[in-house]
């Protein structure tokens, strides 16, 4: 049997908190219910999701250094760091596979602050203001562009 093609989903700061607070912007489920989508969602791509949540922004760019010789695709929903983080899109420019950036809500229709981001300027690929599904969409794509 073929060994299935790993890709990696990363999520920013307070992203732990999603179907705590803030539903109207960010919906009522868990990132322990988004974890389980998107496994299962891998599951029917061949793809094996390698899901990962932190706060800290050095967790952050170690996990796509990890991801640099492990994984031949990367889901990003960075969180604040989109907005405000070199660290990270250098790290990502060292990550040569397929990235796709994710965000629940609309960014291009927030506040102006959240309207810029660091990670779009490495990203193939950009998906926003499709709540929880976007994700599942981003696994979509990436099975296209992995070829599996
Ligand atoms: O829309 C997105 O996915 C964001 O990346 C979410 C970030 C925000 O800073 C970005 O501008 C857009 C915030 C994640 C915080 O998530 C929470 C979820 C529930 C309750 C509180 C925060």
């Amino acid at each position: 049997m073929n060994k299935l093609k790993n890709i990696v989903i990363l999520n920013g700061p307070n992203l732990n908190l999603l179907g705590t607070r803030e539903p109207e912007i960010y919906g009522s489920r868990t990132l322990k219910d988004l974890e389980e989508m998107c496994i299962s969602k891998g599951k029917d791509c061949s793809l094996n999701v390698i899901f990962e949540q932190s706060n800290s922004e050095s967790k952050l760019v170690s996990f796509i250094q990890t991801a640099i010789n492990a994984s031949e695709g990367l889901i990003i929903n960075a969180a604040a760091y989109s907005h405000t983080s070199v660290a990270i899109l250098d790290a990502l420019n060292a990550f040569a596979g397929y990235v796709i950036e994710v965000h629940i809500s609309d960014i291009s229709k927030r506040e102006k602050f959240r309207q810029f981001s660091y990670v779009s300027l490495r990203a193939d690929y950009i998906i926003m203001g499709r709540g929880l599904e976007g994700y599942i969409e981003a696994i979509e794509k990436m099975q296209q562009e992995l070829k599996v």
